[in-house]
């Protein structure tokens, strides 16, 4: 008797929850260096408008932005622990945690814009999404990144001869360390708030990033030479906690892996639009954009990263599938 009144009772809950969903309600919270207009930031706010709208209101998603909950590493940490739900994070800092994600960082990996797009939405991109969830970390989607190039304070770049010597501010990742060592800099992992401050009082003497990140985190203020070089394309990426998620309904969880699929698109037009204006803007505020740069210089040199960091038949494989790709 007793045992039915409990088990009525609890069918009642499960009803009264309204969603076919186990879970409670939440808001997930989800974490981004960037300042709250930035395409990452709101592609997934987008993403999180849908899932409510999807879930009759039970679920949403709150973004934090401009490092307000920490790093980029110390965000990861975080989810992989389930403290925090989300996390939209560029892949480099997830570099030394998962191999696989090495290898849409390396030099020159993506022979342009479209390439990099048809490979990340493609079976290369869902095996590099995979490969996440051992570390506990259920990979949803790749957000564009644009290229990276770097930019300095006192001295242009156009060879790799000019990279000599200089203190070049990286992402938390050893890949990232030994690129800079292979063209004959040093480098200086730092996260990516601290950036600004590191180029006005010396600690570096450059960086490198896109056009938007170039432009939102004000840099271009500091360091006045950007150089066209566009050695990576490494996107930027959109994880879940798997601690989190192994709580939610199955339902729920596919109800969040669509919106976040949905999110990209969405994600590539801001994209685009924002690469052309923060392109205008840094022009404006006085930045001296080189483009006559000697890129073969720079591949030959990043040649070694490759035997070094996807050296292993899994990683070479990866590599190759990127080339093989139209
Ligand atoms: C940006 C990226 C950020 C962050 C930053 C950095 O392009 O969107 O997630 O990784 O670069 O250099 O730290």
């Amino acid at each position: 008797m007793k045992t039915r009144i409990v088990a009525r009772a609890l069918l009642g809950l499960a009803v009264a929850a309204g969603f076919a969903g186990v879970a409670s309600a939440k808001e997930f919270r989800s974490s981004d260096v960037h300042p709250m207009d930035y395409p990452t930031v709101q592609a997934v706010a987008y993403m999180g408008k849908l899932i409510g709208e999807r879930t009759n209101g039970k679920h949403s998603v709150k973004v934090f932005g401009q490092s307000a909950l920490g790093s980029e590493k110390d965000t990861i940490e975080q989810t992989k622990l389930g403290a925090l739900d989300m996390v939209r994070v560029n892949i480099s800092p997830f570099n030394n945690i998962v191999p696989e994600t090495i290898v849409p960082a390396l030099p020159f990996v993506f022979k342009s814009k479209d390439h990099m797009r048809r490979v990340l939405d493609g079976p290369v991109g869902e095996d590099i999404l995979k490969a996440l969830e051992p570390q506990g970390f259920v990979g949803l989607a790749f957000y564009d990144s644009g290229s990276r190039s770097f930019y300095t304070t006192k001295k242009a770049i156009k060879t790799v001869d000019d990279m000599k010597g200089m203190k070049i501010r990286v992402q938390q990742s050893d890949m990232w360390v030994a690129m800079m060592q292979a063209l004959g800099a040093n480098a200086t992992p730092l996260p990516y708030a601290e950036v600004y401050t590191a180029l006005k009082t010396g600690v570096v003497d450059g960086a490198e990033n896109n056009w938007p990140s170039y432009d939102s985190s004000r840099h271009y203020e500091v360091a006045k030479m950007y150089s066209q070089t566009e050695h990576s394309m490494a996107p930027e990426l959109l994880v879940f906690s798997k601690r989190v998620w192994d709580g939610l309904a199955k339902d729920e969880q596919d109800i969040i892996r669509k919106a976040a699929k949905e999110s990209v698109p969405y994600m590539r037009k801001l994209w685009d639009d924002q690469e052309a204006k923060s392109r205008k803007t840094v022009e404006g505020g006085g930045s001296q954009i080189i483009s006559d740069i000697d890129k073969k210089s720079f591949q030959d040199a990043m040649k070694p990263v490759y035997a070094k960091f996807a050296g292993d038949a899994k990683l070479q494989a990866l590599v190759k599938r990127i080339q093989d790709t139209n």
